[in-house]
Parts: structure tokens; C-alpha cells; sequence
């Protein structure tokens, strides 16, 4: 096409510019998003539904997520390390950003004996307020005269190993700590009947598990509107059926307006 035939008609040229671009962008906007369709939420076989800011790994995309919520499917359960331990995530409460973990190890030995406390390093995680020091103590060189968590596998004639929850207990009832080699304290969400807590093992405790919160980028506005949050760039997105949307952009009642969709 020549500019001066361009310059005479323009009206069919323009048009058919027009329609071009506009069928093209209707079939971009109601083609599936394959990242909407790639962060649909999995379980591992047990276990609560993992999704943003919680990803599987491999199940789903690095972009479903954020790296420090990374989790992996082992023996189906879902299993997230944190500094270096390995916890099975027992539940995930997304309308309040907490989740109930407990240390695998305590699955797979007869005998738990965790060694370190429980560190949270540079992670987003915080410990919950429902949850309560339970302290075990190690290669003691008496035992207390007062209702302990026995650690019978830990100890033996001379070495006593116990658990406690308050340990300022012992103390009160003239029990020298100094008497034992080592301490930990591993938290326990005791948000449970406290007869049933008296009448658990040392074991049974543990594997209660604890309460962590999160801090996140907060996905139940996307949610609400049957988007899926993720990354892009970077970024925190909603990704929808159709096309990503930045954050609230389509906000209210004007889903399908499609002017305002930013890819
Ligand atoms: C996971 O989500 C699906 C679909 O929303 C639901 O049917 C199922 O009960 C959920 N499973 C768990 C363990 O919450
Ligand atoms: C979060 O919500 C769940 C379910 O509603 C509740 O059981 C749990 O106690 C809450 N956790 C926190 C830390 O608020
Ligand atoms: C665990 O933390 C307690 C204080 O909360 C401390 O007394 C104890 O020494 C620590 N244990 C280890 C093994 O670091
Ligand atoms: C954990 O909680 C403390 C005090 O509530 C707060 O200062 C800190 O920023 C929190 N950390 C994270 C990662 O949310
Ligand atoms: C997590 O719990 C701490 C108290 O342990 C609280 O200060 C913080 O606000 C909570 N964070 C969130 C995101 O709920
Ligand atoms: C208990 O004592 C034994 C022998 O002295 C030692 O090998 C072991 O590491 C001690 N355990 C703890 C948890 O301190
Ligand atoms: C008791 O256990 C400790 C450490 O676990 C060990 O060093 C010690 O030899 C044991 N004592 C007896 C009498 O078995
Ligand atoms: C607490 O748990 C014990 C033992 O599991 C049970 O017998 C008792 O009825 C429970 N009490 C309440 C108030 O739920
Ligand atoms: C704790 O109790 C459970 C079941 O109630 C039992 O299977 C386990 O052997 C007990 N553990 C110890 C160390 O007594
Ligand atoms: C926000 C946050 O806590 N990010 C952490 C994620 O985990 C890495 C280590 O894997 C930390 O360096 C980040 O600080």
C-alpha cells in the first residue's frame, strides 16, 4: 500500500487495523493463564492444602510462592525445613496466616531427643502466642520429686533425662537445675484440654507440634475474586483465569473490563 492510497482512503484501512488488534486482544484475554492453571492448590497425600505463599515443590511453580515457603512432599506428608529442621506442616489456617507444625524427626525416632532449640533465623515466620515452653532436660544427675514428662530412652540408672512444661516449677520446689547437662526448649501449642495434656507421654507432646505466624503479602482480596496470588518479576500478583491482574486493580463489580488489564 502506497502512503498517497493510504492518504486518500484511510476509513478501511484503519478499520481492519483496528479489528486486528481487537480480536487479538479478545482471544489473549479469554485464553487460560497457564500460571493460574500451574498454581492450582495440591495436597501431598495428607495434609492441609498447600497454596500461596506456601508452593510444592515440584508440584507447582516457584512463581506459586514465595522460596521461604517452599515445601516438599515426603511419605505424603508436606515437609518444610526450617534452619536446616525438618517440620511436617499439620495445618495451615490462610485466614490468619498461622500454621501448626511438628519436627519429623519426632515421626521417625522411637527416641526424640532434639539437641538445639528451635531457631527462626532469618525467616518470616514468628512463633505463636498459644504455644508453651516444653523444656527437656538431659543427663541429669537426680531426679525431681515432681510429675515430669519421663524421657525413659535418654536415661538410665545415673543419667536422668525428663520434660516439663514451666519449668520454674522445678525451682520452686528446690530442684537444682545445675544438676543437669543440657537444656532445650521446644514450643508446644497447648491449645488443648489440660487433662488430656496430663495423660500424654513425652512423645504425644511433641507431636502436638507448635503454632507459627507469617508475614506475607495478604492474598484473600485476590482470593475473594477467584484469583490465585503469585510473582511476576518479582512482584506480587493475582493471577486469574484469563490474565494477570496488578494487586486490586479490578477491584469492585467491573470483571471483564478488559481496558484495564496490565500484562
Ligand atoms: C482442599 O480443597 C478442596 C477444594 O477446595 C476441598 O474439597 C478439600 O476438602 C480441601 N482439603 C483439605 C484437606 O482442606
Ligand atoms: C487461626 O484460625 C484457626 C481456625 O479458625 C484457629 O483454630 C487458630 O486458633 C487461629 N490461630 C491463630 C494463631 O490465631
Ligand atoms: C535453649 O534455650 C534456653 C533458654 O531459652 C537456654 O537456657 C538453653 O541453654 C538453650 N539450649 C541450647 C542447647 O542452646
Ligand atoms: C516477629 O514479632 C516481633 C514482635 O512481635 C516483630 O518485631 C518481628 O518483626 C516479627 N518478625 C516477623 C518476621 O514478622
Ligand atoms: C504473629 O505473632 C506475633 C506474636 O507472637 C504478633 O506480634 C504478630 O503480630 C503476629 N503476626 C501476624 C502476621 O499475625
Ligand atoms: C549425656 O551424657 C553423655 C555422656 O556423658 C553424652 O555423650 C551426651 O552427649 C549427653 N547428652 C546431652 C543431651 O547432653
Ligand atoms: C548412662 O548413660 C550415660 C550417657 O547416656 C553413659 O555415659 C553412662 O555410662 C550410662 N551409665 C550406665 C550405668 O549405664
Ligand atoms: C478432657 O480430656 C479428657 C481425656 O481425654 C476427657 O476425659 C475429658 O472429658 C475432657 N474434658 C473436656 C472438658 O473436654
Ligand atoms: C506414648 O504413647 C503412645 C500411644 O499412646 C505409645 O505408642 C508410645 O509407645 C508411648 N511412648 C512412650 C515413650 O511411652
Ligand atoms: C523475608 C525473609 O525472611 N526472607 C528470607 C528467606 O530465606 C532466605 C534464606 O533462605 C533469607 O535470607 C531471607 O531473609
Amino acid at each position: 500500500m502506497d502512503l498517497q492510497n493510504f492518504s486518500v482512503s484511510p476509513k478501511p484501512s484503519l478499520i481492519c487495523i483496528f479489528f486486528v488488534i481487537f480480536t487479538s486482544l479478545v482471544n489473549y484475554i479469554l485464553s487460560p493463564d497457564p500460571k493460574f492453571q500451574a498454581c492450582v492448590p495440591y495436597t501431598c497425600g495428607d495434609g492441609p492444602n498447600i497454596s500461596y505463599p506456601f508452593w510444592i515443590l515440584p508440584k507447582q511453580e516457584p512463581f506459586c510462592g514465595n522460596p521461604n515457603f517452599t515445601i516438599i512432599c515426603k511419605d505424603k506428608n508436606p515437609v518444610l525445613t526450617i534452619s536446616n529442621d525438618d517440620y511436617i506442616v499439620k495445618d495451615i489456617f490462610y485466614s490468619n496466616q498461622s500454621f501448626l507444625v511438628a519436627n519429623a524427626a519426632v515421626y521417625e525416632n522411637t527416641c526424640p531427643a532434639p539437641l538445639h532449640n528451635v531457631s527462626l533465623g532469618q525467616t518470616p515466620f514468628n512463633f505463636s502466642l498459644y504455644n508453651s515452653d516444653f523444656s527437656i532436660f538431659y543427663n541429669c544427675s537426680s531426679k525431681p520429686y515432681y510429675p515430669v514428662y519421663e524421657l525413659d530412652c535418654a536415661s538410665n540408672c545415673t543419667h536422668h533425662s525428663f520434660a516439663i512444661f514451666h519449668k520454674e516449677a522445678l525451682e520452686l520446689h528446690n530442684y537444682l537445675l545445675k544438676l543437669c547437662r543440657s537444656l532445650v526448649d521446644v514450643p508446644v501449642d497447648v491449645r488443648v484440654n489440660f487433662t488430656s495434656l496430663l495423660l500424654m507421654n513425652y512423645t504425644e507432646v511433641l507431636k502436638m507440634g507448635f503454632s507459627l505466624n507469617w508475614s506475607a503479602h495478604d492474598c484473600s482480596s485476590c482470593e475473594r475474586r477467584n484469583g490465585r496470588c503469585g510473582f511476576k518479576n518479582n512482584e506480587f500478583v493475582c493471577f486469574y483465569h484469563d490474565r494477570p491482574h496488578l494487586k486490586t486493580c479490578n477491584d469492585g463489580n467491573s470483571e471483564g473490563n478488559f481496558l484495564i488489564i496490565i500484562e
